[in-house]
């Protein structure tokens, strides 16, 4: 049997957008999700918005009960800004309500709550003055983290600060799946800058308020696959380290911006516009523990016509489809669990070993209701099989030495995600947005339940 450390987190992860439903409703203000939801909603797979999510603000007593059931001890989800704060400096009461009786629940029901505060919902009011390209938004971070804290912080002594910074950059600045969907690297970096010092002053104000706990961040991080050991194709691997990887996991882990980087985005004619206590403010204020969130490999190779200046990533490296790989056959992402090995010994190696959790990893699988059997009942073995491969590549990282405290899936029930909507499923519960969002163990929920109970497997 393959057994884990004493006292091992095991649980799943979502966010607030994603499951609480109640959008426009209990005082939240609009998000960019809301808004763009309101202009384009035949942006968003089969125009399921925001509010059609699987209703947490109502049912979180329910799904606490469910957690239990399949043995989860850890849940990670996050406050919504919007919510707390609808204008950005008065407290919704309300919200204030709903969120200490949904973490007093989870305490009571020995689930320990790690709460995040920013999963790519930005408030439309600070949308409204630029979002992240504006410097104030820094300071309203800053503003809605010291709140969260001097509300919450009886109960929770886990928290972070991002979920996937670099996601919710690339996908609102270059890519298009986030609002405002533009292109343009110049104000990505911009944006990416003001992220990062918007987690900095966050850690700040965490460290001030005296509360009793650990802060992190959770990054979608891990070292580049390249093509080869050419010269160029190294110099993409460097680039996609430096931007991908490097960008907030030093500063976060070492107090640093890679000098690497820093060069790059020089030569590239990107550097963003920085405030001079900076420098010292990264310096100062780094973090207890790291989240990873790991679906799948980043492979890359030299570009095929560079671009100097580089008006995209792609101009500095190119996405390789290599030709080993193993798909997801029902989500079409690449599965490659020996990259979680290789996170661990990164995080060991290079980043001072400090401790550090698996906070994303997850199957998403299209009309997964294909595989209910007739009880109604999904079941999902290729999920398990997922899971067992991914924990066998950790656990080998663990002995070798890697401080890793937890493993949490994405996610505990079928969630709605941003422009896909509720495309790809990857909860333990499905749920029935039909019948009262009726929620339906699989037969993962069911092997994870065994596998906490032994706090490891076969
Ligand atoms: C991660 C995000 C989640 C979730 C997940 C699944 O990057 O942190 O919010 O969306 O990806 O993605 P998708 O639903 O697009 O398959």
């Amino acid at each position: 049997m393959l057994k884990f450390p004493k006292e091992f987190l095991w649980g799943a992860a979502a966010s607030a957008p994603q499951t609480e439903g109640h959008s426009l409703m209990n005082g939240k203000s609009a998000t960019t999700w809301d808004k763009w939801f309101e202009i384009s909603p035949e942006k968003f797979n089969d125009k399921q918005g925001p509010s059609d999510t699987s209703n947490t603000y109502e049912l979180y007593r329910e799904d606490v009960a469910n957690m239990k059931k399949i043995g989860m001890n850890s849940y990670r989800t996050s406050i919504s800004w919007a919510r707390l704060l609808p204008d950005g400096q008065h407290l919704n009461n309300e919200a204030v309500e709903f969120y200490r009786a949904y973490f007093q629940e989870m305490l009571d029901n020995g689930i320990k709550p790690i709460i995040n505060l920013f999963h790519f919902d930005m408030p439309w009011w600070l949308m409204e003055k630029g979002g992240w390209e504006n410097r104030e938004s820094v300071d309203d971070f800053a503003f809605y983290a010291k709140t969260a804290f001097e509300q919450f912080g009886d109960l929770i002594t886990e928290w972070t600060t991002f979920n996937e910074p670099m996601v919710h950059i690339e996908c609102g600045y270059l890519y298009k799946f986030h609002y405002p969907a533009v292109v343009d690297m110049k104000r990505a970096v911009q944006v990416g800058y003001h992220t990062l010092m918007a987690h900095v002053l966050a850690v700040k104000e965490f460290r001030n308020s005296g509360i009793n706990g650990r802060i992190g961040i959770i990054l979608n991080v891990l070292p580049a696959y390249g093509r080869s050991d050419e010269s160029a194709d190294l110099q993409a691997k460097k680039a996609s380290d430096l931007i991908n990887t490097q960008s907030f996991l030093d500063p976060a882990v070492l107090g640093k911006i890679p000098a690497g980087l820093i060069e790059l985005f020089r030569q590239n004619n990107l550097l963003p516009v920085t405030e001079v206590e900076d420098t010292e403010l990264i310096k100062m204020n780094t973090v207890d523990f790291i989240g990873i969130n790991y679906y799948q490999p980043r492979r890359v190779k030299a570009p095929t016509n560079p671009k100097v200046p580089a008006e995209m990533p792609e101009d500095l490296y190119e996405p390789y489809d290599w030709p080993d790989k193993k798909i997801n056959p029902y989500r079409g992402w690449e599965i490659y669990p020996r990259a979680l090995f290789d996170i661990a010994m990164m995080m060991k190696d290079k980043y001072r070993n400090i401790p550090w959790y698996v906070s994303e990893n997850g199957m998403g699988v299209a009309d997964e209701s294909r595989f209910k059997d007739d009880s109604g009942m999904i079941k999902d073995q290729y999920r398990i099989d997922f899971i067992k491969e991914h924990l066998e590549q950790l656990h080998r990282g663990i002995e070798a030495g890697s401080n890793c405290f937890g493993y949490h899936m994405w996610t505990f029930v079928d969630c709605w995600s941003w422009l896909n909507g509720y495309r790809n499923r990857y909860g333990f519960y499905s749920v029935d947005l039909d019948n009262n969002y009726q929620r339906t163990v699989k037969k993962s929920g069911l092997w994870f339940k065994e596998l906490t109970k032994n706090n490891g497997f076969e």
